[in-house]
């Protein structure tokens, strides 16, 4: 039996339902398994089982009372997947789909994310099924306040250090960090994606979007191509998705598409800096929908997305750029024929694990730049270590500095990942050069550390 048939039969066995964990575990073995004929002290020192057993799952019940005085029960989590080379470090996820096996995935992708930006920082992921939509402020105060009054025996600046991800952005970290400081009567550094004013990094909700587009730019530079005058499909209309559009714009491209769950926009005029500041106070401030954008603006169209659908519309337009920002699995095989017959050339997920197995095939058959999230959306979890390393040093850089910091990262995890595309004998396959080189650094500092 080879090592990935070994490995994917141990976590199907173990763990049957956890679909989107064994798409992700997969990935990655597919990848690295090469490496393992190379040096069997990988094999006999079992890293790939070590890999794929988290060093702790932490799971809860969330109970809190809504406006009405009735009392819900939610379930959290979080999952600690590996401490090898920092704290464990990764978002919390708000969404009814949230299962321990998507948060699996998600802190599986952690780990190699993070090892790929340099920082010294573990994988882990989190979150609840709970439901921020149509809640209060208040509701949604007291559902953080109920996580974090069992998540808070767990997390620490020096332990884990959780984030935003879907349906967590600024308001939900301010409630979270003010019942963490309240119970361990303690002001540290313990979330990042906190707001300026107390402790917060400048550049850190930009720095998901941002750090994507810089990422796309370093792959058209391998074909002496620039973003300038490129028709962008994206998805999503999130934290991500807003700062792809800002960086987009930025560099001259024309993003002409954005979406939610509900159904998705597309603007034949481009989206603009006055669209774009209407989408953010749509989405961030009055919690809207965006079929709202085609009422206002009228060079656009609303389509719905319904779950029947065979494929998703808002892949099926003319472009040369495509930026997934919403969701997991969100371009099947269809969608990704689509993109490739629409002429599309350049894919960059701003999203974790957008494409499934036979999108990303076909991108890869018919040569795509095709950057997987696990690279080109590095930049968030990048910026929030930069956000650690100033509550750490107890003072804040300047936007400059951070966006910086940030663009370097982003160029150095691009060259790193064609660089060991290259010795693997496959050049320009972005999914083995990010694969490899986050496993090495993990396994290597795993096998330093004995066996624990
Ligand atoms: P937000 O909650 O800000 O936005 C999520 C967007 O995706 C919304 O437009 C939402 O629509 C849409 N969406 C969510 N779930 C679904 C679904 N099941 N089907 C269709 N659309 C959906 O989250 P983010 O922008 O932060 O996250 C977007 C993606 O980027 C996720 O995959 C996340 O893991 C990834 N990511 C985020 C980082 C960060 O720093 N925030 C860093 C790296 C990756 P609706 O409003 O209808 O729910
Ligand atoms: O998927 C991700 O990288 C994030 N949601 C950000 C994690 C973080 O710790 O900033």
């Amino acid at each position: 039996m080879s090592d990935v048939e070994r490995i994917m039969q141990l976590v199907k066995d173990k763990d049957p339902g956890e679909r989107e964990f064994h798409q992700a575990v997969s990935e990655v073995m597919e990848s690295v398994a090469p490496i393992l004929d190379r040096y069997p002290e990988y094999r006999h020192q079992r890293v790939l089982e070590r890999l794929v057993e988290p060093e702790r799952v932490i799971l809860f019940r969330v109970p809190w009372v809504d406006d009405a005085g009735q009392i819900h029960v939610n379930r959290g989590f979080r999952i600690e997947m590996n401490s090898a080379i920092g704290p464990y470090k990764g978002g919390l996820r708000f969404h009814p789909s949230v299962n321990l096996g998507i948060l699996k995935f998600l802190a599986f992708e952690q780990v190699f994310k993070n090892s790929l930006t340099t920082l010294p920082m573990g994988g882990g992921k989190g979150g609840s099924d709970f439901d921020p939509k149509g809640k209060s402020d208040l509701e949604v105060m007291r559902f953080c306040q109920s996580f974090m009054a069992e998540l808070f025996r767990h997390v620490g600046a020096n332990t884990d250090v959780p984030a935003g991800d879907i349906g967590v952005g600024a308001r939900e970290i301010g409630y979270l960090f003010g019942m963490y400081k309240k119970l361990r009567n303690e002001f540290t550094g313990v979330l990042t994606g906190k707001n300026l004013g107390w402790g917060g990094s400048l550049i850190r909700p930009e720095a998901t979007g941002y750090g994507c587009v810089y990422f796309a730019s370093e792959m058209l530079a391998t074909r002496n191509q620039t973003l300038e005058g490129k028709t962008c499909l994206v998805s999503g209309s999130g934290n991500v998705a807003q700062y792809t559009v800002e960086k987009l714009l930025d560099l001259g491209a024309k993003p002409v598409t954005l979406s939610d769950s509900s159904g998705f926009i597309y603007d034949d005029a481009g989206l603009d800096r006055e669209k774009l500041a209407f989408v953010k106070q749509l989405k961030n401030v009055r919690r809207g929908r965006i079929k709202e954008y085609s009422e206002k603006f009228k060079t656009s169209v609303y389509t719905e997305i319904r779950p029947d659908m065979t494929h998703n519309p808002l892949w099926d337009h003319k472009a040369n750029c495509a930026f997934p920002c919403a969701t997991q699995n969100e371009i099947n095989g269809q969608d990704a024929r689509n993109l490739i017959k629409n002429g599309v050339y350049l894919v960059a997920e701003g999203a974790n694990m957008p494409t499934i197995p036979e999108g990303v095939d076909l991108f890869i058959e018919h040569g795509l730049l095709y950057g997987p999230g696990k690279a080109a959306n590095a930049g968030g979890v990048s910026v929030s270590g930069l956000e650690m390393t100033q509550n750490s040093m107890r003072l804040a850089w300047t936007r400059e500095e951070v966006d910086q910091r940030l663009h370097m990262i982003m160029k150095s995890i691009h060259k790193t990942c064609v660089e060991a595309s290259e010795q693997a004998g496959k050049p320009g396959n972005y999914v083995v050069g990010a694969n490899v080189t986050g496993f090495l650094k993990v396994v290597d500092a795993m096998i330093d550390q004995g066996v624990v």
